[in-house]
């Protein structure tokens, strides 16, 4: 089970599987982590006299807590919230609610243990945390998720401050929820405290560019991997997996970088349209009327459904994954290349799996992972704490401007880093590596806590 991790960092590995048993998401993103930091714990012996992999992989604080609710029929609801505190070497705990019903602890910590080296490496003052619910939007009206986030925000609330710990939106929390939170929070606190929450609506204290923050930056993510390559998305044939915030926010900025889109999906089934989708229509579907994906067809007549079918099938030369852990095999990943895919930029967390990773990497395509290719999200979220700070907000441009600057840096940082570390060309052991040294140092300074 433990094969291939440096001894160095083997016994860490170990006390994971220890003391969170079962929890095989979480074990996972620790893994893929922890197979990169050998070479590093040999260059910083204080790392490893300090124990910093083994602090870094326990959680500072996990929160788990009742959260009742009554559905419109008036039938009492119990679902479990969430929140692990992971990591605030470098600033206030900071990450994204999920909401989904197959959310529980694992998910919420390998969540978490991403978001610490993705914060990181944004190069602002962001530690690390995510939470969420099993709770299942898909099929509730209004009130009932009104009425979910404000029993979920009544505990929430003892833990989160604009010092202590900023949620956010991931699957199944945006705008509308959000601000059911942001109300609940202000009405127990009687604070008009417009940094505890980032994805705010515009008219509260919202950022611009933070809606398409996260499709936006990773497409800048892979533009500048193309670019390394002396390539760009012009002409290039893409998939977007998902066609939820992240999907939709990739697909604009592809279109805008003259790629084309020709597939996209939600959890039951793929669209595919040769002539390149519309993502008018699926803004319509899937933001304003909260259809699901298959009502494409019905406005879009040459295109094609395909339910429970495998996106990554469609023959594609760039790849971006959107919607959520794992939806990569081994067996996606060869297709991928073998259909002749160059480049895959990760908008969602952890998509690919061990095996899909391997084979990315031997291939020798662009691979951006998740934790550098999708940071723009949480870069935008801290451009907005910013914005509260100071009580400003900055205009579309320039805030744009700043994510695209950012997405920029980090691709510098993860390219420059793996090259270091003799693994030139991949940004797993680039992002990894980057992310934690400057955690790690933090963590250091701050002696031992
Ligand atoms: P949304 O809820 O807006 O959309 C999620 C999309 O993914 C939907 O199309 C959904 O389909 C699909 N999906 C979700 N779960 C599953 C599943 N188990 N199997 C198949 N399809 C699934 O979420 P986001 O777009 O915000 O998040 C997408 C991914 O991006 C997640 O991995 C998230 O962690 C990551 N991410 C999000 C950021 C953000 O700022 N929002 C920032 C960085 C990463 P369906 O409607 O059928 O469930
Ligand atoms: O996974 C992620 O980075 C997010 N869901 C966004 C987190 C945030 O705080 O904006």
């Amino acid at each position: 089970m433990t094969n291939g991790i440096d001894e160095k960092v083997r016994g860490a590995y170990e006390e994971v599987l220890r003391r969170s048993t079962g929890e095989v998401e979480f074990h996972q993103a620790v893994r893929e982590v922890l197979e990169s930091l050998g070479p590093v714990l040999a260059k910083y012996p204080e790392f490893r006299e300090g124990k910093i992999i083994e602090r870094i992989c326990e959680p500072e604080r996990q929160i788990i807590f009742r959260v009742p609710w009554q559905d419109d029929r008036g039938e009492v609801q119990i679902n479990r919230g969430f929140r692990v505190q992971y990591n605030s070497a470098l600033g206030p705990y900071k990450g994204g609610l999920r909401f989904h019903p197959s959310v529980y602890l694992g998910i919420v910590k390998f969540l978490g243990f991403e978001q610490i080296f993705k914060n990181a490496l944004t190069g602002l003052p962001i530690g690390g945390g995510k939470g969420g619910s099993d709770f299942d939007p898909k099929g509730k009206s209004d009130s009932e998720v009104m009425r979910f986030c404000q029993s979920f925000m009544t505990e929430l609330m003892r833990y989160i401050g604009e010092y202590t710990d900023v949620p956010a939106g991931d699957i199944g929390v945006g705008g509308r929820e959000i601000g059911y939170m942001f109300g609940q929070y202000k009405r127990l606190t009687s604070r008009y405290e417009a940094g505890v929450l980032t994805g705010k609506g515009l008219g509260y204290g919202g950022s611009l560019v933070r809606t398409e923050a996260t499709g936006y930056g990773t497409t800048y993510f892979v533009r500048e991997m193309l670019a390394v390559r002396k390539d760009s998305f012009e002409g290039k044939t893409c998939i977007v997996s998902g066609s939820g915030n992240v999907a939709i926010y990739t697909i604009e900025k592809i279109h805008e970088l003259g790629g084309k889109v020709v597939a996209c999906s939600d959890s039951n089934g793929v669209i595919h349209d040769e002539k390149g989708i519309d993502l008018d229509l699926v803004k319509r579907l899937k933001e304003r009327e909260r259809r699901r994906i298959k009502d494409y067809t019905d406005y879009r007549k040459h295109a094609k459904y395909v339910a429970g079918g495998n996106i990554w099938d469609i023959p594609c030369q760039v790849a971006m994954p959107s919607a959520t852990q794992n939806e990569i095999n081994g067996k996606d990943a060869a297709t991928l290349v073998k259909n002749g895919c160059i480049a895959v930029g990760e908008g969602a967390n952890m998509p690919t799996t061990p095996e899909g990773v391997k084979i990315f990497l031997a291939s020798g395509i662009a691979y951006g992972p998740g934790k550098a290719a999708n940071a723009g999200g949480v870069a935008t979220s801290a451009l907005e704490m910013q914005q509260n700070a100071s009580r400003d907000s900055w205009t579309f441009e320039h805030t744009e401007q700043r994510l695209a600057e950012i997405m920029k840096n980090i691709h510098r940082n993860c390219w420059e880093t793996a090259e270091e570390f003799g693994a030139k060309g991949n940004y797993v052991v680039g992002a990894n590596i980057a992310g934690f040294i400057r955690v790690a140092k933090a963590m250091v300074a701050h002696g031992l806590i």
